[in-house]
């Protein structure tokens, strides 16, 4: 443990005024009262920028000086959602900035409103990077964040008629506010070309001819610490053409090399990839990653080279976070700079490489782990190939020796049968690897990786996922926020998470329970409000609010969620008493732009919808609604309106989850299977707390070993079959969802009847539910719960998971 440092407040409410008058002035040459609100969110952009710039320079200096460790996450993707209620947040200077902005003219709600989300990911496995950030600069541990400069970030959904249509997200626009270009700190990447190995003075020397360059020039963007000086960055690369200004090629008459360096640095970052759950051997995706890791690495190198005057300790001082196998090239463009660039022998840099890199996975999902043709990686990264190659020679060997058994070396196989396995080769050349729940790294020593794990146990942990906390309770929630405060005494929780725990005191006191329950009422007039001025839908406060938000996958089963909506509207329709409690049912999810099975369940949400608004005998009772365009700046204000919490995936799929801590944290229930992080809610939560259901992961398995007959379930059960036949006929719009009916009876397009196992979980899904809505009959029991759920959710906060990364991996001093 390292000591907190001290930080003085950076504004008061009159230099904030003045800071930003000035900044008005001299950027836009108006005076506040001209200003528009766009303008205005600039202004305290570059404000807020200025302060978060001064601390960097003491922390870098701090870094330098007492030869600190630094970690470097390389992420595909990070969500970061909007950045100047976070920042202002962060700095301490929140209130000063609410009521100098008021002072100015302007509602701070509507400037924060301004600003785009920066949605550089698509889903979990970017706003976990996101939520690490705000940790690792809390805790005080110099890190840096290396992504993509995306043009582009995930795509706007609008639906059009039931059905998504994708719209491009510019949200560079205004979002550019927090980028600091450093073209003084360019790199170049090499694509393509023939690589020429040459003796000299008794060296081998290897160089990439007629490669195609394309310059990579940072774009930071500055994190703070919350209660800290401690700042770091975010580093964004973005892709330049180096010819426009090499007029050597034209005179040379090489235009066409030229123009392709030109297409190539303009396509490389234009678009991330929206898809979050099936890898496609895409070219630009190979470009996209080496483009960044490429970069990322040479910068992390010259600048380890420019303090040490050697790479020879480059593992005792830094370490580089892979998340995923999206940026596994870090292991050969490593080897490449250190063998080639800075002359050592294979082993030596192997040695370096294997101390300095470690590899979350964060799905099992077969159809999401990469694998590149290995023609691809031959044509494109000719010099990157030949190191993959020997890695991927010297690894079997080694398999080899250890096992003598075919099968296993089949299994472990970095390269083989023409293709690159991204997995295996994060594998052999990590020091750590880790999955993200406990289940989920259970089943990746004893599944995924068991071979390996066999080999070098020693390398596999288990590193929870968690949330930024101040975040995703205390900047979205400020009802919940200050009963906090009250109740533990202050605002220790934001730096102790564990702290909440002492809201279980709590649990007898009526008055307590009853201002929890006015809160989650005042969020959910809120949320009302909000969804009727953002998309003029009308929500009734008095219903349970029944969410499930998160990307639209198959096996995240919304579809199960569907199932039993059309059971209970059925009930409904036979009985007009039969619902006890009107209930909502909340759906915001995006479903990747290929994949059909998803956009469908999308489409059969809003015809669902649409049924049920139009028929009088759900008035009040039962509402389905599908939220458009589903980003992290709307779960900020749905989490805190939220009542369930559905956390339905088939066991054994979902690696944690991470909105599952959300809802908790503020206060709602869950309804959900032993999956991912879900089981660890469960160990402190206890059965009393949530509503479990659903076959367990070890049950899925012999479910499926055994020959799972989907139809002898459908023929059994009445209330499953009569929702399933609703699929066929279609609801009012005349839309027929018989293809989806279809799939789960008989399969279709490839894959298995119900492969998630819906109809196996659908009677103990319902059974939940109804236990769910019988608790919220008892007020004060709800409540409890509710209370429960907020207390224990401590152990969910990232800055207990980066914490572990940094104690157990990173091995790095920490606040
Ligand atoms: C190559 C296409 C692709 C892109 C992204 C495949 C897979 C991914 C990610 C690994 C998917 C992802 O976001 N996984 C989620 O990661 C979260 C953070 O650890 C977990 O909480 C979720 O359970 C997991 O689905």
């Amino acid at each position: 443990m390292i000591s907190r440092q001290n930080t003085m407040t950076p504004f008061t409410t009159e230099s904030l005024e003045k800071a930003l008058t000035e900044k008005l002035m001299l950027n836009f040459s108006k005076t506040p009262d001209e200003a528009t609100d766009q303008e205005m969110m600039r202004a305290c952009a570059m404000v807020i920028r200025d302060v978060m710039s001064l601390r960097l320079v003491g922390t870098r200096k701090r870094t330098r000086q007492e030869h600190r460790k630094q970690v470097h996450y390389l992420s595909m993707e990070f969500l970061m959602g909007r950045s100047l209620m976070k920042n202002a947040y962060n700095l301490e200077v929140l209130p000063q900035l609410r009521e100098a902005l008021s002072h100015l003219g302007f509602k701070a709600a509507d400037i924060f409103e301004m600003e785009p989300d920066a949605a550089l990911g698509n889903g979990g496995l970017g706003r976990l990077a996101a939520c690490y950030l705000d940790s690792m600069a809390t805790l005080e541990i110099p890190a840096a964040g290396y992504s993509i400069c995306y043009e582009l970030g995930l795509f706007r959904q609008k639906i059009i008629e039931g059905e998504q249509v994708e719209l491009p997200d510019h949200w560079k626009d205004l979002g550019s506010a927090w980028l600091v270009p450093k073209p003084e700190e360019a790199q170049e990447v090499r694509f393509g070309g023939t690589v020429r190995e040459f003796w000299d003075n008794g060296h081998l020397h290897t160089v990439n001819e007629n490669a195609t360059t394309v310059l990579a020039v940072p774009c930071d963007m500055v994190i703070a610490g919350y209660g800290t000086e401690h700042t770091n960055i975010l580093r964004l690369w973005e892709p330049h053409s180096t010819k426009p200004m090499d007029m050597s090629l034209f005179s040379r008459g090489e235009y066409l090399k030229a123009a392709e360096e030109e297409a190539m640095a303009d396509s490389i970052a234009k678009v991330l990839y929206p898809d979050d759950s099936h890898m496609e051997g895409k070219s630009l995706r190979l470009k996209q990653q080496y483009f960044f890791v490429s970069a990322t690495v040479q910068s992390i190198t010259m600048k380890h080279l420019a303090t040490y005057g050697t790479l020879k300790n480059f593992h005792e001082k830094n370490v580089i976070q892979i998340n995923d196998t999206h940026p596994a090239l870090v292991i050969p463009e490593l080897m490449r700079i250190l063998i080639d660039d800075a002359g050592m022998n294979w082993e030596e840099a192997w040695e370096i490489t294997t101390h300095a890199v470690a590899y979350t996975n964060h799905t099992v999902l077969a159809e999401a782990l990469e694998r590149w043709p290995q023609i691809l990686m031959e044509r494109r990264l000719p010099r990157i190939w030949q190191i993959i190659l020997e890695i991927s020679n010297r690894w079997q060997r080694r398999v080899e020796e250890y096992y003598h058994d075919p099968a296993k070396t089949h299994h472990m196989a970095i390269v083989w049968n023409g293709e690159v396995r991204m997995a295996n080769l994060c594998v052999a050349g990590s020091m750590a690897v880790n999955g993200v729940s406990g289940l989920h790294s259970e089943i990746l020593r004893k599944d995924l990786f068991r071979d390996s794990c066999g080999m070098e146990p020693w390398k596999f942990q288990n590193v929870t996922n968690g949330i930024d906390h101040r975040r995703w309770l205390s900047e979205i929630n400020p009802g919940l926020d200050s009963l906090i405060r009250d109740l533990t005494g202050g605002s220790e929780y934001l730096h102790d998470p564990l702290v909440l725990k002492k809201l279980d005191d709590f649990a007898g006191d009526k008055a307590v329970l009853e201002r929890l329950a006015e809160i989650k009422r005042e969020n959910k007039e809120r949320f009302v409000k909000h969804a009727k001025w953002s998309r003029d839908l009308a929500l009734n406060p008095d219903s349970i609010f029944d969410v499930q938000a998160k990307r639209l996958h198959e096996y995240k089963r919304q579809l199960l969620n569907v199932l039993h909506i059309i059971s209970l509207y059925q009930r409904l329709r036979d009985d007009p008493n039969a619902v006890v409690h009107p209930q909502t049912f909340l759906f915001g999810a995006k479903a990747a732009p290929g994949y059909v099975v998803a956009k469908r369940i999308i489409h059969l949400i809003n015809s669902l919808a649409d049924q049920i608004s139009h028929d009088p005998c759900c008035k009040d009772k039962l509402q389905v609604v599908f939220l458009e365009n589903y980003r992290v700046s709307l779960a900020e204000v749905l989490m805190p309106a939220s009542e369930v919490s559905q956390q339905i995936s088939t066991a054994g799929k979902e690696a944690s989850g991470t909105g599952n801590m959300k809802f908790m944290i503020n206060g709602a229930l869950t309804v959900g299977t032993l999956d991912g992080a879900n089981v660890e809610m469960h160990d402190v939560l206890g059965d009393e707390n949530m509503f479990l259901f659903g076959l367990h992961a070890d049950e899925v398995v012999a479910m499926k070993r055994e020959g799972y007959i989907p139809q002898r379930i459908y023929n059994e059960n009445e209330r499953l079959r009569r929702a399933m036949d609703a699929l066929r006929a279609g609801f009012r719009d005349g839309v027929s969802y018989d293809d989806l009916y279809q799939r789960l009876l008989f399969g279709s397009g490839g894959s298995p009847a119900d492969d998630y196992l819906l109809l196996a979980d659908f009677q103990s899904y319902c059974d939940a539910e109804k236990r769910m809505v019988e608790a919220y009959q008892d007020k004060e029991l709800w409540n409890r719960m509710s209370l429960h759920n907020i207390a224990r959710s401590g152990i969910f906060a990232a800055d207990r998971a980066v914490g572990e990364y940094a104690d157990n991996i990173w091995h790095v001093p920490h606040k």
